[in-house]
């Protein structure tokens, strides 16, 4: 079976013939690592297009800080970020995904245009969540995590990352299938960074196929992440500051789409666009199958 085939299309989105790019637009002041940048609606959702001509294929929309210790924001708060953000970006024919814990801008973002719900707490956060999903029939990230973290890495304790980030991904899995989520509308992302230090991050980054294995198209969403960080500083030195991890970035991209990622996580696209083209263009010539065919969108002038 070729890469491309067992990269898994989801239901209910377009399919691209090659590891698809999300793009990031946090609409929150404090985000891990582009917040306040894009904080009001104009200026998101003009990042939005932006991205999308940049090359991103899908555009993620979250109102909501994940950062280890943040506030949670309240939920009327995230609604005014999120909606009219969703809203515009749909309305220009973008593929939206919403990232959200909450089941109420889940559905309210549904039902603005969104395409796809990412939920960094795999429906835990919200016991709602999982029955509005499955009740709009909407596309379902299901990402690996062990809960909020309030200061220490207390969950972050493993006997074999890979295998228990598989079975706990797997149970996500199995209790959104039985509360009515149609299975070929489930993706995966093992939540990198999330109850994770750099060396659990390596570890389920050289062991995508395990997570493959799980049968649902993967995301993978490393981008400016502490662990990208930790492997520039080298042993003595100092992480760069988030906003110089792009490269990096770009270098999992082109890793996750060799190895049958469905979709990569991205703050800057440009770079990982051109990663996921080059991954389909070498995969074409080793199964000698066609090489990718669509080419960038027309961010030539852009750039
Ligand atoms: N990470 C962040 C936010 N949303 N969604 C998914 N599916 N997977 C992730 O790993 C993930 C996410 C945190 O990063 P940011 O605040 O820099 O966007």
């Amino acid at each position: 079976m070729s890469i491309e085939r067992g990269r898994g299309r989801v239901a209910g989105l377009p399919t691209w013939d090659r590891c698809a790019v999300m793009g990031v637009v946090n609409v929150t002041p404090d985000s891990f690592s582009d917040g306040g940048h894009w904080f009001n609606t104009a200026a998101a959702v003009k990042h939005g297009l932006t991205l999308v001509a940049e090359g991103a294929d899908l555009v993620d929309v979250g109102g909501e800080s994940t950062r280890p210790g943040a506030t949670r924001v309240d939920e009327t708060e995230e609604l005014k970020r999120v909606i009219p953000v969703v809203r515009g970006l749909a309305a220009e024919g973008v593929t939206v995904s919403v990232d959200t814990m909450r089941a109420s801008v889940a559905e309210q973002s549904l039902a603005a245009g969104a395409a796809l719900v990412n939920d960094v707490s795999g429906g835990l956060a919200d016991p709602a969540m999982i029955p509005a999903v499955a009740a709009a029939g909407a596309p379902f990230v299901v990402m690996h995590w062990r809960g909020f973290l309030a200061g220490g890495n207390v969950r972050g304790v493993y006997a074999d990352v890979v295998r228990e980030v598989v079975d706990e991904l797997h149970a996500r899995v199995e209790a959104a299938i039985d509360a009515g989520i149609a299975a070929d509308r489930i993706v995966v992302d093992p939540g990198l960074g999330f109850s994770k230090d750099p060396a659990h991050d390596l570890a389920l980054l050289a062991h995508l196929d395990r997570l493959r294995g799980l049968g649902h198209p993967l995301l993978v969403a490393a981008s400016r992440k502490r662990f990208l960080g930790h492997v520039l500083a080298g042993a003595e030195g100092a992480p760069p500051p988030a906003r110089e991890r792009d490269a990096a970035t770009a270098a999992v991209s082109a890793i996750a789409a060799q190895h049958g990622a469905w979709a990569v996580r991205v703050h800057e696209v440009r770079a990982t666009a051109d990663a996921v083209r080059v991954a389909r263009a070498v995969e074409g010539a080793r199964t000698g199958g066609p090489s990718g065919t669509a080419g960038r969108p027309a961010a030539e002038g852009a750039r």
